[in-house]
């Protein structure tokens, strides 16, 4: 299967790590796409234009995130990274859209800040997406003391988040957040986590 994604994209990284912690990571063949290109062929395989889109061995195309990730837990048969049923599963899968979401306002920040001509900036939407990401920092900080050892789709979307916010120095989430930062260094030593490290 393809995966078209980028080196810096979030969101691409997460479908990497759950593929290198799911033990499949040699079936992905890395597409590199930037789905900011004028002359991009991405739409043909994703309406919206936006990376990450997985292309399946059937010729399939899947997209966003979560999706792929969730179709990339179907293909092994070792411990799952999105629980099947419970508690848990609503657990993991409300960290993931919290995660999600810290990506989308780190996103918005970083368009409306890096790409937007200045006289065109709108301060108080940054400052939303800034107040919301703070808060979801914040309950990270709270819940990363339960994680333990335990390593699925939340958490690794967290450390996907956190490491775009530092890829594009957004803000400096480790102030006043020693557990989250704690958490996120040992969590960094993993294999899928230190071979997936954004780079430009
Ligand atoms: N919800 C999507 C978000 C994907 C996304 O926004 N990707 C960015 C790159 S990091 C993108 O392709 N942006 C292009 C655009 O918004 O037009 C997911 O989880 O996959």
């Amino acid at each position: 299967m393809k995966l078209r994604m980028s080196t810096t994209s979030p969101y691409a990284r997460k479908c990497l790590i759950v593929a290198s912690e799911a033990g499949i990571d040699g079936r992905i063949e890395r597409v590199p796409t930037s789905p900011w290109a004028a002359d991009t062929d991405l739409p043909k395989d994703n309406p919206l234009s936006k990376i990450p889109t997985l292309i399946t061995d059937d010729g399939d195309t899947l997209y966003d995130s979560p999706v792929i990730c969730e179709y990339l837990d179907s293909l092994h048969s070792g411990r799952k990274l999105i629980p099947a049923a419970g508690s848990d599963r609503w657990r993991q899968l409300k960290l993931q859209a919290l995660c999600d979401g810290l990506l989308d306002a780190s996103v918005m920040v970083r368009v409306e800040t890096a790409t937007r001509p200045e006289d065109k900036r709108w301060p108080q939407w940054i400052e939303r997406q800034k107040a919301a990401m703070v808060r979801g920092l914040d309950s990270l900080e709270r819940e990363c003391a339960q994680w333990g050892e335990e390593f699925l789709i939340g958490q690794i979307t967290a450390i996907s988040a956190l490491g775009y916010i530092d890829l594009r120095g957004i803000l400096d989430w480790r102030a006043g957040r020693p557990r989250l930062a704690a958490w996120a260094e040992r969590v960094s030593r993993r294999p899928s986590v230190a071979a997936t490290v954004p780079k430009e």
